[in-house]
């Protein structure tokens, strides 16, 4: 399925119908009074939030949502039927922008979430509803009223856990292979991810948490190089980064160091909030360094990096060191999941024992 995730969408409600103004006329029944109805109501154009989508790919051409206009009211007391209602499904974690005005109408936190994007105009009104004890030939009627319209932009950015961050040919996606039930594509050429996968993690029985893999960061990535940097936007909303390092490249030319430090200097230029957010340093592809030059390595690594963070040292690839790396994810996320934190996510946890807000 192709990935999208900014799209500029119109949307309009139904105009509400007019109302009526017509009389009684019957064999035998003079007089018999006003009897033109109201019109029906214009529909609503409704966001719902659909847990079985990741993308936004079906507004890259569907550009133009209409709700159904309400009916006219007619003769014989009869009110219009309401226009239909356009319900647009979009994924989890999409993010609505009126563009006029800049606003943001609604974000799509839960699955089933629904948020009316445009109202539809009421009904006008008919001759019935202007009777009364002193004017019972009433003529007037209304017509309807318009329904909103409005220019969107609709934006999804992942609701995960945990986001990876790292240069191509790191291992983030052998990584998350090994841990959850995604299975990305893993070559051993940059660039093999092309877009963001999310993969859930069991940590153990009814300890789950949800990780994005993202394509990899290179140096100038702000300025276009690689796949840019649009992809950052995922990792917005997670609780904690996990900085994946190949620390063994085989071109001895690269410098493991100096390739997170470039990650780190794009990670700031594309959002400060995001460099401040809790991550830690996950060092892999270990298995290619011999076992009695590790901890050196390891202690080189840090220092160099001037880095006082929590570090795990792993192998995506021979699955080692991944046990404690799971347990101290889950107590962090566990944690960074109450309520008081912010956004509650019941969409990954299969025994419903995180509270909804
Ligand atoms: N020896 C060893 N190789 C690994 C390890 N983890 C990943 N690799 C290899 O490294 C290469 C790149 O792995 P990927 O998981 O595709 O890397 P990625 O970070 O997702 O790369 P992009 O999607 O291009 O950003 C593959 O050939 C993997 O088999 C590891 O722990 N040890
Ligand atoms: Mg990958």
């Amino acid at each position: 399925m192709k990935f999208v995730d900014e799209v500029v969408i119109d949307i309009a409600a139904g105009h509400g119908g007019a109302g009526c103004a017509s009389f009684r006329r019957e064999k035998f029944i003079p007089m018999g009074g006003p009897d033109g109805g109201d019109g029906g109501r214009g529909g609503d154009v409704v966001a719902l939030a659909d847990a079985g989508l990741n993308t936004l790919v079906d507004y890259r051409y569907a550009k133009r949502h209409e709700a159904g206009n309400g009916e006219p009211g007619r003769g014989s007391d009869q009110f219009g039927a309401a226009g239909r209602d356009v319900v647009l499904r979009m994924p989890v974690g999409t993010i609505i922008t009126d563009l006029a005005s800049g606003q943001v109408i609604g974000e799509l936190m839960q699955p089933d979430q629904r948020v009316v994007l445009a109202r539809g105009g009421d009904g006008g009104f008919g001759n019935l509803h202007y009777k009364s004890s002193t004017n019972r030939s009433p003529r007037q009627k209304t017509p309807g009223w318009p329904g909103e319209h409005r220019r969107l932009q609709l934006e999804l950015r992942l609701l995960a856990d945990v986001g990876l961050l790292g240069m191509p040919n790191a291992g983030k996606s052998t990584l998350i292979a090994a841990i959850s039930n995604a299975r990305p594509k893993i070559a051993d050429y940059p660039f093999t991810t092309l877009h963001p996968n999310l993969g859930v993690v069991r940590a153990g029985p009814s300890r789950s948490f949800v990780v994005a893999d993202i394509p990899g960061l290179i140096e100038g990535a702000a300025e276009g190089a690689g796949l840019g940097h649009h992809f950052l936007r995922h990792l917005q909303r997670t609780r904690l980064l996990w900085h994946v390092v190949d620390v063994a490249p085989l071109d001895p030319a690269v410098d493991p160091v100096r390739q997170a430090k470039a990650v780190l200097a794009e990670l700031r230029k594309y959002d400060d909030a995001l460099w401040r957010k809790p991550r830690w340093l996950v060092l892999n592809k270990i298995d290619m360094v011999e076992q009695h030059l590790r901890d050196d390595l390891v202690r080189e690594f840090t220092r160099r990096m001037r880095w006082r963070g929590p570090v795990f040292v792993v192998s995506a690839l021979a699955r080692e060191g991944l046990k404690p790396l799971l347990e101290a994810t889950w107590t962090h996320v566990q944690a960074a999941r109450a309520p008081a934190s912010g956004i509650v996510d019941v969409r990954f946890a299969p025994d419903k024992t995180v509270p909804a807000s």
